[in-house]
């Protein structure tokens, strides 16, 4: 192909994905899986990988590899369905991108320029995993993970320390950077809750001993800071905690902010554990109380979403992730999750579904004699009835 007809044939192909309709897929009943993802490395423009000059790339070969599009934070804004995707490099960088969709399932189609992202102290090597929180005191926040090299560990290439890095918008194009949230400890998925809670903000946190052990950080933490703009945590309580032989023993960590229901608020989160092929990432709901969102009221047991066929495969596999999800105001809910570190997914359900499946699931009764005593529970009652 000459530089115009490959030229041609790129538009074509970039315009074709984006165009591709997605339709549900019938499944437990709980929520519908999507057949395409919503966004893939391909989705990124054309004007982000290629130089389009034929005198600087007259074999018009891609200049920037873009790697993956992965866990994204979402928001309905002005009508469309909105993620800030975290987009990885070639060259193993992630950084922020907005793109927005008219349907939520199809047609996801990133604006013209990534998010510059101020910094705020030492630069950050990566930054990852907005949460989006529309807060009730006007402004729209995202709280993310700052990767720094970590200075103390001497010849060890690969150590590194995480923070929650936080900036606040109108528009999603220009962010206010504000100071990393101060903490004890390291800190990744950290998320704002949408309301005041006794006057302040409140957060869920993820304590965590190293960049990637969780170590003695017990699980999902609750904490009450005075303000967004110099965050501090002085005090942190678990609420939702890692359990032995469940799915999350080795690690877990808050997905979006909660939605809040008249039941109680509806959470997402994500469970670690490990096994022979690796770190086993799966996503899980639970549910708080509406007078005390730090107070869990449901804990349905097991995985909610796991990874399914081609969900196995990338460059982190069996990894489900998400930090993004929409709820209508009819009740639909759009959940936004990665698979394997590499794509973005949707997943639609309702808050009635959602609640409903908190509600009625049987908890983990953390041994083997209870699961079978719960499974012939629902036996016994389904020969008797039906
Ligand atoms: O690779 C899986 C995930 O690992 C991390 O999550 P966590 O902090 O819970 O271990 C994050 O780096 C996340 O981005 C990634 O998807």
């Amino acid at each position: 192909m000459d530089y115009k007809e490959r030229l041609g044939w790129l538009k074509t192909a970039h315009q074709r994905l984006i165009d591709r309709p997605n339709a549900a897929i019938e499944g437990n009943g709980v929520y519908e899986r999507y057949e395409n993802p919503v966004l893939t490395a391909e989705h990124a423009p054309l004007e982000w990988r290629y130089d389009l000059n034929p005198e600087s790339n007259p074999y018009l070969m891609e200049r920037i590899g873009i790697h993956a599009v992965l866990n994204a934070g979402a928001i309905k804004w002005k009508g469309k369905y909105v993620v800030v995707a975290r987009v990885e490099g070639a060259d193993r960088k992630s950084f922020f991108a907005v793109a927005e969709s008219p349907s939520g399932v199809d047609q996801f189609r990133f604006w013209s320029h990534p998010v510059t992202m101020p910094e705020y102290g030492e630069p950050a090597t990566n930054i990852y995993d907005m949460r989006l929180t529309a807060h009730e005191d006007g402004w729209i926040y995202g709280i993310f993970c700052v990767e720094r090299k970590d200075h103390s560990a001497e010849g060890d290439l690969s150590a590194a320390t995480a923070a929650a890095g936080v900036a606040r918008t109108k528009d999603l194009v220009n962010w206010e950077r504000l100071p990393d949230i101060q903490s004890a400890s390291q800190q990744r998925n950290v998320v704002l809750h949408p309301e005041f809670v006794d006057g302040k903000y409140a957060l869920y946190t993820r304590p965590q001993d190293g960049f990637i052990d969780a170590g003695n950080g017990g699980g999902i933490g609750w904490a009450l800071v005075d303000s967004m703009e110099h965050a501090v945590i002085r005090e942190e309580k678990i609420i939702n905690s890692r359990h032995y032989h469940t799915i999350r023993e080795v690690k877990n960590g808050e997905g979006p902010h909660p939605i809040k229901t008249s039941k109680g608020w509806l959470h997402l989160a994500h469970g670690v554990r490990g096994c022979a092929s690796g770190l086993r990432y799966v996503l899980y709901l639970y549910m708080t109380s509406l007078e005390d969102p730090s107070k869990v009221i449901a804990q349905p047991g097991g995985f909610f979403m796991a990874p399914e066929g081609g969900e196995y495969v990338g460059d982190v596999m069996n990894v489900l992730f998400s930090n993004g999800w929409i709820a209508d105001p009819d009740g639909k809910v759009f959940i936004y999750y990665a698979s394997s570190d590499t794509r973005l997914h949707v997943a639609t359900s309702t808050v009635d579904r959602l609640v409903d499946y908190c509600l009625h699931t049987p908890e983990d009764g953390y041994c083997t004699g209870k699961s079978v005593e719960t499974l012939n529970a629902l036996i016994e009652g389904n020969l008797r009835n039906f």
